[in-house]
Formats: C-alpha cells, sequence, structure tokens
C-alpha cells in the first residue's frame, strides 16, 4: 500500500532557500465573528505574532514576517528531510492550533470576580465557536531573490493599508458596493488626501506595524554579567528572539544586517 503514497517522496529543491506562507482561511468571516476593530485591530495582530513566535521556536527560521492574515517564513534548515507534504501541513495546522488558543486567551473576557452572567454579556459580540485554518504555500527563492520576495509582501502589506482605510471611510457614508466601486476609481494619492481632508485621518501619523508589517528574528544583543569565577564584570553576546514592530521600507542593509544576505 506504501506505493499508493504517491506524493510522499516529492521534495523541494536543495539548491534554493525555502520560504512557506500560510494564509488564514475565510479570516474576513473571522473578523466578523471577533468583531474585530476595523481596518486594524491590535488584539488581532498580537494574536498572528503570538502564533509567529511558537512557529520560531519550534522551527528556528532565519525570519518571519507577518501582516494582516498571512505569515512568511523563511526557513534556514528544511525540516522533514523537505518533504513537500509534511511542510504543507504540519506548518499550517501548527499555525491553526496556535492561533485558537491565542484567540481565545487575548478575546474572551475572563474574570473570577464577575459572575457567568456578567462574563456572558461582556463576551456578547464575541463568538469563538468557529475552526480556523491557513492555507500553505512553498514558494523557492534564489539567495538573491530574498530580498525581492520580502520587499513584495511588504509593498501589499503598504497597499492593504492605504486601501483598507480607504475603504472603511467609504463604508461610514457609502454601501459595500458603492465603496468597493469608489475605490477603484480612486488612485494611493486620491485616498491620503481624502482621508486627511474629508475624514480627519492622517496616514502617516498611525502605527508603524499597520503600515510596514511585523518582522520576528533574531538579533544580537551584549549582555553584562558578573563571571561567577573571577568575579569581575564580563560581556557576551546573545542571540535573542527579536519581534520587530518598527520596521522601515524592506532594503538589502536589513537582510544583511541580520546575517540572511
Ligand atoms: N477587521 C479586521 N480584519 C482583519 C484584520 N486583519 C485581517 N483581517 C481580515 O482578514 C482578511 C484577509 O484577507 P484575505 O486573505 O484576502 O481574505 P480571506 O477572507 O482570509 O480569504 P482567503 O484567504 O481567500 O480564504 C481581510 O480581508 C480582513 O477581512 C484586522 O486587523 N482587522
Ligand atoms: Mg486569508
Amino acid at each position: 500500500m506504501k506505493d499508493y503514497e504517491t506524493y510522499s517522496n516529492l521534495k523541494v529543491p536543495k539548491s534554493s532557500k525555502i520560504i512557506l506562507r500560510l494564509d488564514g482561511r475565510r479570516f474576513h468571516n473571522l473578523s466578523k465573528k471577533l468583531n474585530l476593530k476595523k481596518p486594524y485591530d491590535i488584539h488581532f495582530s498580537k494574536s498572528m505574532v503570538e502564533v509567529a513566535t511558537d512557529i520560531f521556536k519550534e522551527f528556528s527560521p532565519l525570519l518571519i514576517y507577518t501582516f494582516s492574515d498571512e505569515i512568511n517564513v523563511l526557513l534556514s534548515e528544511i525540516p522533514f528531510s523537505a518533504r513537500i507534504e509534511k511542510l504543507n501541513s504540519v506548518f499550517p495546522s501548527l499555525a491553526s492550533s496556535s492561533l485558537t488558543l491565542h484567540l481565545q486567551k487575548n478575546f474572551i473576557i475572563k474574570n473570577q470576580t464577575l459572575s457567568d452572567l456578567e462574563i456572558k454579556l461582556l463576551n456578547k459580540d464575541i463568538n469563538l465557536d468557529f475552526l480556523v485554518s491557513f492555507d500553505s504555500r512553498i514558494i523557492p527563492v534564489a539567495i538573491e531573490d530574498v530580498f525581492t520576495y520580502f520587499k513584495w509582501r511588504q509593498d501589499e502589506a503598504w497597499r492593504n493599508y492605504v486601501n483598507s482605510y480607504g475603504y472603511w471611510a467609504l463604508r461610514e457614508d457609502l454601501s459595500k458596493k458603492e465603496a468597493t466601486e469608489k475605490m477603484r476609481t480612486l488612485k494611493s494619492s486620491d485616498i491620503h488626501q481624502f482621508l486627511f481632508s474629508k475624514k480627519g485621518i492622517n496616514l502617516s501619523k498611525k502605527p508603524n506595524w499597520e503600515k510596514r508589517g511585523i518582522a520576528i528574528y533574531k538579533k544580537k544583543k551584549f549582555i553584562k554579567g558578573i563571571n561567577p569565577i573571577t568575579k569581575k564584570e564580563e560581556s557576551s553576546i546573545r542571540n535573542i528572539l527579536f519581534v520587530d514592530e518598527e520596521l522601515s521600507i524592506f532594503d538589502e542593509s536589513f537582510f544583511k544586517d541580520i546575517g540572511i544576505i
């Protein structure tokens, strides 16, 4: 019967770097059920960063980049003997179970001093009675294309940022269809202008993570401590996991600095 496992030997190429991109399935529905703040909900973003951190701790990749409902993982070592079936099933299932736990922790109000009824009332707009899933794809890239790939995703985060602020501002006065049609006629600069002059929203003043997404990587940190034997102060370098919410526009030096290229 083993012969029937037709795809089990399908492997990613050894010569490339491998990026996995996980994307939340139908998270538009999830955002309605959780009554997420529009266009950006900090508790949802925090939950996605926690998922990315769980993936980091499990697989020690070189870099994870997340925005909206997607998580990009640049692998260092390729696990599972590079088997595609394994990569494309273990990563999204890990993300799904991790997100389920973090959503429960971050969205459901629990308070031991409140009665069951009070807790029920507080949570009435939040429905966690649904299943979460991610899709997953594997993108093999040459090392010289790693920067181009992440820049492409960050450009997408920026487009998403401008368009979602524009769309939700239009929805204050227009129907879904009208707002969608209006968005088609507006250039990026028109959206900036409209938000600023008509809605008092200055897009440049919003939190950086909304514009540029969030990266998770290892960063060298100098630690000072007393050597227990010599009793003298010594400094050492440690690699710590760093959640970077203050990203600039990706450039090659970012990837050089963290030792990727
Ligand atoms: N309100 C709100 N919604 C968010 C936030 N982050 C992600 N989303 C939702 O997640 C969706 C992500 O877009 P897509 O991946 O294209 O849409 P999807 O509904 O997940 O559909 P598929 O990926 O094709 O299954 C957005 O359209 C939003 O509805 C957030 O911070 N706030
Ligand atoms: Mg999605």
